[in-house]
């Protein structure tokens, strides 16, 4: 398998190997599932048919895409900002991660989203090792804020399995404004917001099983263990409630009546081994009855942990916020049809994709029926069936991660097939390459799908591009869904390490080309000026020591291209230093920065903003700083001296 292909046509391709069964196995074993593919056949027919597409996606220089996609980034720990269709990367938005290019994580101003609700716990242990912040996560979803079952381009909220957080992004600046540590819970995974009336809250998915006071008395004792599900206000960043559950928890949404909100369990078994937790037939997905839960946590029901109102929605409990639905062992995705009524959840390690009603859910609340009866079609589609996305004529698209294809179905011919017509719900299957995850259409999450893309994010490239070494990109596939037959007109490589993503129509964005000055980011930093004395309309220079903590220096200048207001400064060996740079130029896309030499530090200053980074002078000696955003003919010469005095001179 050493020589590379020749032509356009892979030797994967011409192999064509089918080993699905095998594959299987390998993912019950943990094993790689590299074999499980039947690639090819579907890639050597689409340079002819490209050509008779609706649209190949390429969106020529100059001319912009049509909608904006938001990216997950999973490890990375960044969003990413694409463009649909031309799948152009344009923008990284740093969020859980360290980012050297805009400082993220070193301003102050970045500290203080990371720092603003850890837990105590953390902080100990973060000041035990000489940090401030976590400066990784595992991004795996982002969504965006809605207003009556439609995007409303305010806000985008992601999770951070890793570290068990949320963050939102303002969709007005593409900036992180906050990150909330939920107490209690543990790994969030699945994170979606509320669609209907409007998006109050995200619902959050703890994955992880753990104690409910982890202080490390009941450890070992499984008995202990919960998962929680949580609620956060999605304005104050906050959490509203949380509600302990049986089994885990994987991925979740809501439905378009702001009723409920549902997620898959693939641990029933609250196993801790994998063949525990693939040991049951039947796992389940919970329903969440959000008016029950509210006048409970109301009434002051249930017990408040680390500031946080929980009750108990085990099965156990009998109580009104929870009822469990049994679905076939290991289920994953969990998807809500733009029709505002049927859910679909992913099997994975059964063929199938299972189809809630939820306008019959209240029966389940109301009486005691048999929770399976809302189960209204369970289409056979293939190999790990992981997600669904939808079009706007009654379609569905599932991700067949084994067989690495994706199938398009129709959710009403599945429905009268499991009601025994003889109907066949399958209408297409197309090969991508290689083991896909999420797939998405555009808008196809809100009441407002449309029938032209689906991008599939496959977790495996493999052969599809140039070998860049053992670590190769992920690759996120474009498809044009606009005819009968999928068609793929676009390989889209990626780094580590996309999920999910969305696609929103341009029309529902306008963000800001500069800042406002008075914005909430800067508050704190500002407030800070003006009890030094800085008048906040001219922003003159001021090198000012602190009068209680005399080893503290603040340093204030201005940037217009092609200078800094200050061209040097001088403190002393050791000394604490803050820079706060506010930014005059008010030009589109005119971003300076400030970069320490010698002590790395560095930050973006875009358009009217004002940032600010502190660090502790070096030895005594001169220190250039410099711009490191291409401002001017003149950006080299940008630059000036900090001058640090031998300590007690
Ligand atoms: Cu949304 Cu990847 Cu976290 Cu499925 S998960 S693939
Ligand atoms: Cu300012 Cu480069
Ligand atoms: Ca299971």
């Amino acid at each position: 398998m050493s020589e590379r292909p020749t032509s356009g046509i892979s030797r994967r391709g011409l192999l064509g190997a089918t080993a699905g069964g095998a594959a299987l196995a390998g993912a019950i074993g943990g094993g790689r599932l590299a074999l499980g593919t039947s690639a090819g056949i579907g890639a050597l027919a689409l340079g002819s048919t490209a050509a008779l597409a609706a649209g190949d996606g390429a969106v020529p220089p100059g001319q912009l895409d049509t909608h904006y996609g938001f990216w997950s980034s999973g490890q990375t720990g960044e969003m990413r900002i694409l463009g649909i269709p031309s799948m152009r990367e344009l923008m990284r938005v740093p969020v859980f991660n360290r980012c050297s290019a805009t400082g993220w994580g070193q301003t102050n101003e970045s500290l203080r989203v990371h720092q603003r609700t850890m837990t105590d716990k953390t902080k100990k242990h973060l000041a035990a090792n000489g940090k401030k912040i976590h400066d990784n996560g595992d991004l795996h979803h982002v969504h965006m804020s809605f207003t009556d079952g439609k995007y409303d381009g305010k806000y985008l909220f992601m999770n951070d399995k890793a570290n068990t957080r949320v963050a939102r992004v303002r969709a007005d600046v593409m900036k992180c404004d906050a990150i909330l540590e939920i107490p209690n819970a543990k790994a969030i995974h699945g994170m979606r917001p509320q669609k209907a009336p409007n998006t109050k809250y995200v619902f959050c998915n703890g994955e992880d099983e753990a104690p409910l006071v982890n202080d490390g008395t009941t450890m070992q004792d499984v008995s202990t263990y919960v998962n929680i599900f949580t609620a956060v206000d999605a304005e104050a960043m906050l959490p509203a409630w949380q509600v302990i559950v049986s089994g885990n928890l994987d991925n979740c949404d809501a439905d378009y009546e702001g009723k409920w909100a549902f997620s898959t369990s693939y641990n029933s078994e609250m196993g801790m081994t994998l063949s525990d937790m693939t040991a049951a037939e039947m796992d389940h997905v919970v329903i969440f009855n959000i008016a029950a839960i509210e006048a409970a946590v109301a009434a002051g029901e249930g017990q408040e942990l680390n500031g946080v109102r929980i009750l108990d929605g085990r099965k156990d409990a009998k109580s009104q916020f929870t009822r469990y639905v049994p679905i076939a062992n290991n289920p994953h995705g969990c998807n809500m049809a733009p029709d505002k009524k049927h859910l679909c959840i992913g099997g994975k390690l059964s063929p199938t994709v299972t189809v809630l009603d939820v306008t019959k859910f209240d029966t389940l609340f109301d009486s005691d029926a048999d929770p399976r009866s809302v189960v209204v079609a369970e289409p056979e589609l293939g190999l790990g069936p992981l997600h669904t996305a939808f079009d706007g004529r009654g379609n569905a698209y599932t991700s067949l991660f084994l067989d690495s294809q994706v199938v398009k179905w129709n959710i009403e011919d599945a429905i009268k097939a499991y009601a025994g017509e003889a109907v066949d719900p399958i209408k297409d299957k197309i090969d991508v390459h290689y083991q896909p995850g999420h797939l998405k259409t555009v808008q196809g999450e809100t009441s407002e799908a449309e029938n032209n893309w689906l991008v599939c994010l496959c977790k495996f490239s493999k052969d599809r591009f140039l070998n860049v070494g053992p670590l190769k990109p992920e690759n996120d596939q474009l498809i044009d869904i606009s005819g009968d037959k999928m068609v793929i007109v676009h390989d889209g490589p990626t780094f580590a390490e996309p999920h999910d993503a969305i696609a929103v129509a341009a029309s529902k964005l306008n963000p800001l080309s500069a800042w406002k000055r008075d914005d909430p980011m800067w508050a704190e930093t500002r407030a800070q000026a003006v009890a030094d004395g800085v008048d906040l309309d001219d922003w003159q220079d001021q090198v000012i020591r602190d009068k209680d903590d005399p080893k503290k220096v603040r340093v204030y200048m201005t940037s217009q291209a092609p200078s800094f207001s200050l061209e040097t400064f001088t403190v002393k060996e050791g000394d604490e230093v803050t820079v706060i740079v506010t930014n005059l130029d008010d030009i589109d896309d005119l971003t300076h920065g400030f970069t320490m030499g010698n002590h790395g530090v560095a930050m973006e200053v875009a358009p009217q903003a004002t940032t600010s980074v502190t660090f502790t002078a070096a030895n005594a000696g001169v220190y250039w700083y410099y711009c490191q955003w291409f401002c001017h003919a003149l950006h080299m010469e940008m630059r000036g001296r900090m001058f640090v005095e031998p300590a007690g001179a």
